[in-house]
This record gives C-alpha cells, structure tokens and sequence, in this order.
C-alpha cells in the first residue's frame, strides 16, 4: 500500500470543513473507495490491563489520579496474563482481527517490559493483531515491544498543539510527537487520533489534521473519538454543562481526516454508544473504516455487540480478517509461537 502523504495547507483544510456535507461526504467516499472495499471494516477489541489512579492530568479522563475523588473511578492493579489472554480469545472469537490494550500509566516501568513481551506473543499466538496504548516510551521500550511482534501503538495527538494545555497539564505535544517517533523508528505501525468535542474550536480540528499530513508517513490507524463527556472531569463538566458539539461536526472531522489521509484507517472510537444507526451510517458514509467492538470500551459502555451485529447486517458491512503474520517469534524463548502449544487455558 503507498502511504505518500497528501499535503495540504491549513487553507485547503478549512475549505473541506467549509463544503456543504453531501459535498464532503461524496468527496470523501469517493476517496475512500480508491483505497479501500467501501463495505469492509477493521474490528478491534479494546482491553484496560491496567486501569486508573494515573498521574497524568488529562481532562477528559476517568482514570486520571487527579480526578478520583470527583469521579470515584475505583483503580486495579495490572490484570493477570492468563485474565487478559481469556479476554483476546473472546474477542477472537466475536470476530474480532485486533486486540487493543490500555494502560493508565505515564509511561511503562522496566518492571512491565517482561509482561507486556509475553502479553505480546500470547495474543498473537491466538492470530490476533496486537495494539498496545501506554503511554509515553523511550527508544529502547519501543525497540522491544516492536521485536516481541507488536503490530500498533496508540498513542493520541488529541488535538491541535494550540489547545493542548487546555487538555493536559502534566506532558507536551513534543512529548506526545517525540514517542511516535520512537514507534516509528522500530517499526511498529503507529495509531494516532484525537477527541472531538472537548470545546476545541474548529480551528483546533484543522490544526490537528495538518499534523496529521506534516508526519513523516501519516498514521496507519486514525481514531477519532467523540468525547465521552464523564462527570467529575474538567473537560466532561464543561460539555456537561455548555452542551455538547454537534455529531454532524464530529462527521465532518472524519470526512476531511478521510480525504487528507486517503490510505489511513479512520476508526469511530470513543462516543459510539450514544449514536443512532443513522449517525453511524453516515460516520461509514465519510470514510469511517475501522471501529472497537465490545459491550465496553476501557472504563466506559460501548454499544452492544449485538446491535453492532444487527447494523452491520443492514449496512452490508463485512468484517476484515486479520493479516495473516508468516512467523512469530517468543522473544523469551526463541521459539516460534506457532510451534509451541498455549500455556494459558480459556
Ligand atoms: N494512557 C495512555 C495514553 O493516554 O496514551 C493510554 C490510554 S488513554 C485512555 C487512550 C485514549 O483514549 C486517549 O488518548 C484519548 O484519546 C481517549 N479517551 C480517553 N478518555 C476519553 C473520553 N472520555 N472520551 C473520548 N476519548 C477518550
Ligand atoms: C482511542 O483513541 N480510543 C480508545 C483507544 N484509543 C485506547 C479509548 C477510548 C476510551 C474511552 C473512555 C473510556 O472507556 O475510559
Ligand atoms: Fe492517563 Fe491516558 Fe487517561 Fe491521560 S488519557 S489520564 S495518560 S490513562
């Protein structure tokens, strides 16, 4: 597949944003059908292995440690592989081709390394695709993760570098930059996205997506998530009470996404749940080719598989399959996966 980026100004942004929508949406579908089956789409299981008490500040999150006492979030301890693996086998068996796990730390400490290599090869031994999203990552984290198999890091922009200190106190958009390239440089396909709806501006949307097309290559996986607004977060209190963006303005911001990075996956992500068929249709409709399957997300609802089931059969979706992976080695062993039975039991 060529990844060539298209570059755009910030000038050739807004005037996407600008069209009048069945402009846009023909635009961007028609983009998405020279690169892609209009009528497939990626699914991916999402799992928190670690969740809350985090000593980032991001505004929008439940599990930040800075916001516990508002949103009383209880927080639990790294998740046992044998509990995780039960959950990829699950999603497997849903239908599911990726398995995404997240963690609420700032970075991973050396401690963790172990556990997430042997996480790595137990989920891909099931021919599942692997993402990890935890944090910040130096070189050599990277290096590893990417020689123990791992497929994607999720590792969010969120949006333009402008509105960043409104979102997020305890890092920086370089910090956020300087560990995609990290995942770059070892080879890992990166899944970068934002949230929609946190009181950005349009501009701020703009901003983003120029980002987007000024990457050395464009992420390979784009989520754009809508804001979850969670109460007892700064920036859910400010949705809460100033009212929500318009899901029309969230399509927009997949349609233009779409267009200026034609050959990227564009996942709905977050926000899912409270959408109507018709909203998610035309989320499809703007290039929207990926999304997370499963009654939850990390620590919020997501819609349910069976009405997930139930839209697809009436939008004549079908699901892709998993890129099947020639060899994967056990980097504490040296053995291929393929070749040694499961240790884990259902
Ligand atoms: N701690 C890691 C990090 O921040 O990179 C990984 C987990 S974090 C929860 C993954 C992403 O979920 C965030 O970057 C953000 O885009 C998204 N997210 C978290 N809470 C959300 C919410 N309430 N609504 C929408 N998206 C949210
Ligand atoms: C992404 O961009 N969205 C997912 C995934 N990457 C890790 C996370 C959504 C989290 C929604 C809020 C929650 O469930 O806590
Ligand atoms: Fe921590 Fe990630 Fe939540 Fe920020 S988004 S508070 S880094 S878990």
């Amino acid at each position: 597949m060529n990844f060539t980026p298209v570059r755009r100004t910030k000038n050739d942004i807004s005037a996407l944003f600008d069209l009048p929508l069945m402009d846009l949406l023909m635009q961007a579908q028609s983009v998405h059908r020279q690169h892609f089956n209009a009528n497939e789409v990626q699914i991916s299981t999402l799992l928190s292995i670690k969740t809350g008490n985090c000593p980032e500040d991001c505004g929008y999150c439940s599990q930040s440690g800075h916001h516990r006492d508002k949103t009383g979030l209880v927080a639990e301890k790294r998740m046992e592989i044998a509990k995780v693996i039960k959950e990829a086998r699950r999603a497997k068996a849903s239908g599911s081709s990726r398995f995404c796990m997240g963690a609420a730390w700032k970075h991973p400490s050396p401690k963790d390394m172990p556990y997430l290599v042997e996480l790595i090869g137990e989920v891909k031994a099931l021919g599942l695709e692997t993402c990890m999203t935890l944090g910040m990552l130096q070189p050599e984290q990277a290096q590893t993760l990417a020689a123990a198999g791992l497929d994607y890091y999720n590792h969010n922009l969120d949006t333009s570098r402008n509105y960043y200190s409104q979102v997020t106190s305890t890092r920086s958009y370089d910090d956020r930059m300087q560990t995609l390239e990290h995942v770059r440089d070892a080879g890992i396909n990166v899944c970068s996205g934002s949230i929609v709806g946190m009181g950005e501006s349009r501009d701020d949307r703009i901003d983003w997506i120029f980002e987007l097309t000024q990457m050395p290559l464009p992420p390979q996986s784009i989520p754009v998530n809508l804001l979850v607004p969670i109460k007892g977060t700064p920036l859910g209190d400010k949705v809460l009470s100033e009212g929500k963006l318009s899901v029309i303005e969230w399509i927009r911001t997949i349609a233009v996404t779409r267009i200026c990075c034609p050959t990227s996956y564009v996942r709905l992500s977050a926000g899912r749940e409270s959408l109507t068929d018709g909203e998610q249709a035309l989320a499809f409709m703007a290039g929207a080719n990926s999304f997370f399957y499963g009654d939850k997300l990390l620590t919020t609802g997501n819609q349910s598989q069976a009405n997930d089931d139930r839209l697809m059969a009436e939008l004549g979706l079908t699901a892709q399959k998993p890129t099947p992976k020639p060899k994967i080695i056990n980097a504490m062993t040296g053995n291929d996966y393929r070749d040694e039975p499961c240790s884990l039991s259902a």
